[in-house]
C-alpha cells in the first residue's frame, strides 16, 4: 500500500475507538483496531465520565495499532466530545473525574451568567448556541470549589488525553470554540467575556491549530504500547464533530451536513461566524471549523433519544434489537406523532420513553404504543428537526444548499437517512460513518505531508475512496409542514 499510518483516537459519549488509517499516494483506507464502552458513573448524586478507563482503552487501542503495523505509526491524533474537561493541579495531577456534561450542576446557571452577561451580549461575543452544558457554565457552577481553587491547569477532554500521552498541554481551538469564552471572529480568547463571567483565562493552556504539532508519544507509553518511537502527535480538528464536518465528501460548498450518533449536529460550513440577532434566537452556533472555517450548525437531541429508549427497555427486561426494531419502525404509520428533538428538557439520562410520550401528550398527540411506534416518533422527529436546521441554516446563512450529507452513525440508519431527504426535499449522501477519524487521520496526514491541498482536496479524497449511499426525495411534503405545526401549535390534525 501507498498509504502510511495513523492512528485516530476518537472519543464518543458512548463508545472510544481507536481506528488505524492509511493516507497518501492517492490512498484512504481506514479500520477500527480497537473499540471499549464509555460508561459514565454517578457517584455522590455527580455524573463523572470514567476518564482513567477511557485512557487505558487509548492505550490498549494504540497497543493494537502497533500490532497492525510492526510497532510503527507515523502519527497520533484525538478528538472526543466538546466542552467537559479535567482540572490540574500545580504539578499535573489530575484533581477529580471530569464532570459529564449531562450532569444537572449546570442548572440555574444560565441565569447567573446572565447577571453578569446578558445572553445577547454573550452572543454576539462568542457565536455559542445556548447549551445548558457549556463550559462557562459549568465553570460557573464549579465556583468556589476547592477543585477548581486548586486547579492551575483546565484540559478539555482530548487535550487532556493528549498531555497524558505527550507531557505537554495544548489547547486546540476547535474544540475551545464551544467553551463560550473564545470570539469566533479573531479566533482567540474573549478576555471581556472571561472577565465579564469571572473564570480566569491563565487555567487554560496555549492555542493550538489543527495541524500544529503536539509533542511525542512519551517513553512510558512507547513502552507500554509496543510502538517504536518517535511518534508525532499532531493537533488535529479535536472537537469530534470539527473532524467530522472535514469527513464530509462534499463536492463544491453548497451543501448542508448532519453529523449524527449521539446527537446530530445539523448546519453549514461557512467562512466567517453570522452573529445576527435573528441567529441567536433560531439556537444557531459558530463553532470553529478546520483551516478558518466556522460550523455553522443546531444541535438536536440525535440518536441518544433511541439508545435511552434501548438502555430503559432491556433494563425493564424488554430489551430489543436495532436491527428488527427499525425494521418494525419503517412499517409504522409515519409521522403519526412527533417530539421537538431539539428540546433541552431531553438532554438528562433516564425514562426516556415515559419523557416522549409525556411530549407527545402535551401536543395532543397520541402517545406511542410500543418500541417500534417509539422509534418510529424518534426517527421522524430527528428528520423533522434535521429539515428546520437545514432552512434554517440556509435563511440565516444565505447559502445555497443542494445537497445534504449524514455522516457519523447515523449514516447506518437507512430509514433516518430517507427520513431526512424526504423531509428536506433534498438527495441526501450518507456516509462516511467513521467521518471523524477520516477528519482526524487527514488533518494529520496533511500535517505529516502524505496527502496535500485543503478541504475540497481532502473530500475529494473521501469521494474517491469511501462507499456512499445516496437517497432521492420521495413522499408528500406536505406531511411534514402539518407535524411541525403539531409542534408550534399551529394547528392540531
Ligand atoms: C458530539 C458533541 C457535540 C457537542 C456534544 C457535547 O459528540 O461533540 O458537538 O455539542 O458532543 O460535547
Amino acid at each position: 500500500a501507498a498509504g502510511r499510518p495513523f492512528a485516530a483516537v476518537d472519543l464518543g459519549a458512548s463508545s472510544g475507538r481507536v481506528m488505524l488509517g492509511y493516507a497518501g499516494g492517492g490512498e484512504l483506507s481506514l479500520r477500527e483496531v480497537y473499540r471499549f464502552l464509555n460508561e459514565p458513573v454517578r457517584i455522590g448524586g455527580t455524573l463523572h465520565w470514567d476518564i482513567l478507563a477511557l485512557y487505558r482503552g487509548v492505550v490498549e487501542g494504540l497497543r493494537e495499532a502497533g500490532r497492525a503495523t510492526g510497532g510503527r505509526l507515523a502519527g497520533v491524533g484525538v478528538d472526543s466530545w466538546a466542552v467537559d474537561y479535567g482540572l490540574l493541579d500545580a504539578t499535573g495531577a489530575l484533581l477529580g473525574n471530569p464532570v459529564h456534561y449531562r450532569d444537572g450542576r449546570t442548572e440555574g446557571m444560565a441565569e447567573r451568567v446572565g447577571e453578569r452577561l446578558a445572553p445577547d451580549e454573550l452572543y454576539a461575543a462568542t457565536g455559542l448556541q445556548h447549551l445548558p452544558f457549556n463550559t462557562v457554565f459549568q465553570l460557573a457552577a464549579a465556583q468556589g470549589s476547592p477543585q477548581l481553587a486548586a486547579a492551575q491547569r483546565l484540559l478539555l477532554i482530548p487535550d487532556l488525553i493528549a498531555y497524558w500521552l505527550t507531557g505537554e498541554a495544548g489547547t486546540e481551538v476547535t474544540n475551545a470554540s464551544t467553551t463560550q469564552l473564545l470570539d469566533p471572529r479573531t479566533r482567540d480568547w474573549s478576555e471581556r467575556v472571561a472577565k465579564a463571567v469571572g473564570v480566569d483565562l491563565s487555567l487554560f493552556a496555549p492555542l493550538r491549530q489543527p495541524g500544529d504539532p503536539a509533542g511525542h508519544l512519551l517513553p512510558e507509553v512507547l513502552a507500554e504500547t509496543g510502538l517504536t518511537g518517535p511518534v508525532p502527535v499532531t493537533a488535529v480538528g479535536s472537537h469530534d464533530t470539527a473532524s467530522a464536518v472535514v469527513g464530509v465528501p462534499a463536492d463544491g460548498e453548497r451543501f448542508a451536513y448532519i453529523a449524527t450518533g449521539t446527537w446530530s449536529l445539523a448546519g453549514v460550513e461557512l467562512t466567517a461566524p453570522v452573529l445576527t440577532e435573528e441567529s441567536r434566537r433560531a439556537n444557531f452556533t459558530n463553532e470553529l471549523g478546520v483551516d478558518g472555517t466556522v460550523r455553522y450548525l443546531r444541535n438536536i437531541m440525535g440518536l441518544w433519544l433511541l439508545q435511552e429508549c434501548l438502555r430503559e427497555w432491556a433494563a425493564a427486561g424488554d430489551p430489543q434489537e436495532l436491527g428488527p426494531l427499525l425494521a418494525a419502525a419503517a412499517r409504522a404509520t409515519p409521522l403519526r406523532s412527533v417530539v421537538d428533538a431539539g428540546d433541552p428538557e431531553f438532554i438528562a439520562p433516564g425514562g426516556m420513553p415515559e419523557r416522549i410520550a409525556a411530549a407527545c401528550r402535551r401536543t395532543g398527540q397520541p402517545e406511542p404504543r410500543d418500541p417500534a411506534e417509539t422509534a418510529r416518533c424518534v426517527l421522524d422527529s430527528l428528520a423533522l428537526a434535521h429539515r428546520a436546521a437545514v432552512a434554517d441554516a440556509r435563511r440565516l446563512s444565505g447559502l445555497a444548499v443542494n445537497t445534504v450529507h449524514i455522516v457519523g452513525g447515523g449514516a447506518h440508519n437507512e430509514l433516518l437517512c430517507q427520513l431526512t431527504a424526504d423531509a428536506c426535499g433534498l438527495p441526501v449522501v450518507a456516509g462516511p460513518a467513521e467521518a471523524a477519524a477520516l477528519g482526524n487521520i487527514l488533518v494529520q496526514a496533511r500535517a505529516a505531508g502524505a496527502v496535500r491541498g485543503g478541504l475540497g482536496a481532502l473530500r475529494s479524497l473521501l469521494r474517491a475512496t469511501q462507499p456512499l449511499r445516496h437517497h432521492e426525495p420521495s413522499g408528500d411534503r406536505t406531511a411534514w409542514d402539518r407535524a411541525a405545526a403539531r409542534l408550534t401549535g399551529g394547528g392540531k390534525d
